[in-house]
């Protein structure tokens, strides 16, 4: 049910289009309501960016791509905010990358899993893991809900594709030895530093282009993609972001772009 209409022209459409995909998304009770201050915490932060994916972005994605391709068990973590945004996409990057999708909540309030458990089998997916009993596995480097996970998922994974997540349980996966990749807007957030790859951009745009980016690797020989790895480095991508961010955000004092009307609003 769709609560405003907003028009096309409108300078911020698409933006006021996804604040209702995520205000739906706490009435059917895929989203937390803390979801929606992630939310807005990435916002922000894509903001400054200029809402638009940028190089270090693209390279990011890459490896996370030939990382994904070379792993042995790989899995994607789904949770609310991204089982509102892009469900179809994730199934279609488990399905182009033959990672296993895993539900795992941060906030597990009774019929969460399930209602997000709905929203994927209905854009295709089969396989799920982590739902109920399914999580009968406990990582104890992490203190949330979060630490129950699928002995067939993220408990046995060597990398783990965990977006718009806590600091804590990136931290706790990295100590256990696991690969991991995120996307987070924030380059300065706990999971930012601490994964093995942070594509800094929104999940909204990151997804189709990291689908795309596999399907474009896929047929590298394995040495090639571990090239593709070992050259990639994390700190410099973190480092490159904030300087695009902190040369935008001079550009525009200097100009005092934000006085205008046509200026983000
Ligand atoms: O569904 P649950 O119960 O598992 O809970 C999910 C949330 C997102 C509430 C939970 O993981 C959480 O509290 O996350 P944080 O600690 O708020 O971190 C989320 C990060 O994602 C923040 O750094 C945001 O800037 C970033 N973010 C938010 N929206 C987007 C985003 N990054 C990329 N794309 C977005 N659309």
């Amino acid at each position: 049910m769709s609560h405003f209409h907003v028009e096309d022209k409108h300078p911020r459409a698409a933006s006021i289009r996804t604040r209702e995909i995520m205000t739906q998304g706490v009435e059917s009770n895929i989203v937390a309501m803390a979801g929606l201050i992630a939310h807005g915490r990435g916002e922000a932060f894509d903001y400054v960016l200029g809402e638009k994916t940028t190089p270090p972005a693209e390279k990011a994605t890459t490896a996370a791509a030939a990382t994904l391709l070379l792993a042995e068990h790989p899995v994607l973590s789904v949770n609310g905010n991204v089982a509102a945004l892009c469900p179809g996409d994730f199934v279609a990057l488990a399905r182009v990358s033959g990672a296993k999708l895993e539900i795992n909540l941060f906030h597990r309030l009774p019929g969460r899993e399930e209602a997000i458990e709905k929203v994927l089998r209905d854009v295709g997916a089969t396989e799920i893991l982590g739902i109920g009993d399914a999580a009968s596995a406990r990582i104890d480097e992490i203190f949330s809900d979060r630490r129950r996970v699928d002995p067939e998922g993220i408990y046995k994974a060597d990398v783990v594709f965990v977006p718009l997540e806590d600091g804590d349980r990136t931290e706790g996966l990295v100590k256990m030895g696991k690969r991991v990749i995120t996307v987070d807007l924030n380059p300065m957030s706990r999971t930012a530093q601490y994964a093995d790859i942070t594509i800094v951009d929104n999940i909204t745009r990151a997804m189709p282009l990291l689908i795309s980016e596999v399907t474009r690797i896929k047929k590298m020989s394995d040495e090639r993609l571990r090239e593709i790895v070992t050259s990639y480095d994390n700190s410099e991508t973190l480092s490159d972001t904030l300087t695009i961010m902190k040369n935008r955000l001079e550009r525009l004092a200097e100009k005092g772009v934000f006085l205008k009307p046509n200026a983000n609003q």
